[in-house]
């Protein structure tokens, strides 16, 4: 039996080192705007056996897994010491998410996760679950990781499903020891998929909020909303405005949420999101973009209609299908964009675009006309003056 046992661990371990030596490619077209690449960056596979098995055949004369990894995904991101790093949404099998950092020298494949999880602190009111880190590096020189933090719902302690979404507030100077701080305050019922802005506005911090009434449903809240606060220490917002709203038959009709920290370019403030819509299959979360000005980060300037990322062929299945998911990017110095979206609550993948290719996908792609005939005639106007240009080509 301990013979069967280490053969199997030496097993698991070469399959995983396999793994960690594979190498990524693009895929082999690409709308002009992103690069897709063929393999998810991260998978539940990826996760060390360590952290799975007891490597021990006295204990473990099975080899089985002790501690199963359901997913990875949903990860914030930053380029720290010239590597690449992912600060993962890690799912064990018993559904609790925390988070771990997972590193790579080229950004589209490599990732290997550093030797433990991350340690969150804990506030007063003990996290059930914590998920989808946002990370900034904010210009006071703080790492700030901001999280939703799950509790259940004690006002309805008849339904267990009943539960509270917070924005909790981590930050660290090495990503190794993470101090907590205490939770964000604001106005609103509930919050998910908060984002801290990089730099200060009017001497303030200012966040990215999404108020919302109920756990899932956003009720008659929702949008990327904007607020500014004194102190991340003690931060409170005390009022939000709504920065992108949700609107009827778009993609974004139930519910949307800022992605990651904007990035700073020439033209305005980049910004990632994701819109969701009900489908008679559930909802649908695709992800889309808008700009920014550069000195008011509220205001929208530039507004692409449609999906930007949607699911596609294998990202479409998985623990909550049909959802592409994104909390982090990074772009290089040389203006290289590398966007970590998550497929169906369940990978994580990356698709590659520049800084350039970006601000002009924002800038000359036409809003969304809202009307199926202002549609037509937009997409007319396309077809014609395409004609127009290819009548003059000698
Ligand atoms: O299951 C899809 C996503 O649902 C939530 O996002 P939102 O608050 O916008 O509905 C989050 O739980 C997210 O982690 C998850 O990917």
């Amino acid at each position: 039996m301990t013979e069967t046992a280490v053969r199997r661990l030496a097993n698991v371990q070469a399959e995983y080192e396999a793994l960690m030596t594979e190498s990524n490619a693009p895929q082999p077209w690409s709308n002009g705007i992103y690069q897709r690449w063929q393999r998810p960056v991260i998978t539940a596979d990826h996760v060390p056996p360590e952290w799975r098995y007891d490597v021990n055949p006295h204990s473990n004369p099975f080899m089985m897994e002790r501690l199963g990894i359901n997913a990875t995904f949903n990860a914030g991101a930053m380029k720290w010491w010239e590597k690449y790093i992912v600060v993962v949404r890690v799912e064990g099998n018993d559904r609790k998410s925390f988070f771990a950092i997972a590193e790579s020298d080229t950004g589209v494949d490599g990732f290997r996760f550093w030797p433990k999880p991350v340690v969150l602190p804990q506030t007063a009111d003990p996290d059930t679950n914590v998920y989808d880190m946002r990370l900034t590096a904010h210009e006071d020189g703080w790492i700030y990781g901001l999280f939703c933090t799950e509790r259940k719902d004690l006002s309805q302690p008849d339904d267990l499903s009943a539960a509270t979404a917070q924005c909790g507030i981590a930050r660290t100077r090495d990503l190794a020891e993470w101090e907590r701080l205490p939770d964000l305050i604001t106005r609103s019922g509930q919050q998910r998929n908060v984002v801290l802005h990089p730099e200060f506005v009017d001497g303030k911090y200012a966040l990215y909020t999404r108020p919302q009434d109920g756990f899932i449903s956003v009720g008659s809240g929702g949008g990327i909303g904007w607020g500014l606060c004194d102190d991340m220490t003690r931060a409170v917002v005390e009022r939000e405005i709504i920065v992108d709203n949700k609107a009827y038959h778009t993609i974004k009709e139930i519910k949307n949420g800022q992605g990651p920290a904007p990035i700073k370019t020439a033209d305005g403030w980049l910004h990632l999101a994701h819109g969701v819509r009900n489908t008679a299959a559930g909802l649908r979360y695709v992800l889309y973009m808008f700009m920014t000005a550069l000195d008011e980060p509220w205001r929208i300037i530039h507004a692409p209609g449609g999906h930007f990322i949607a699911p596609q062929g294998e990202e479409r299945v998985g623990d909550v299908s049909n959802v592409t998911f994104a909390n982090g990017w990074i772009a290089d110095d040389d203006g290289a964009v590398f966007i970590y979206y998550a497929s169906s609550d369940t990978r994580l993948h990356v698709a590659t675009s520049s800084v350039a290719q970006l601000v002009d996908y924002c800038k000359h792609t036409p809003e969304d006309p809202l009307t199926s005939a202002a549609c037509v005639a937009q997409r007319i106007a396309l077809i014609d003056r395409n004609a127009a240009f290819m009548a003059n080509q000698p």
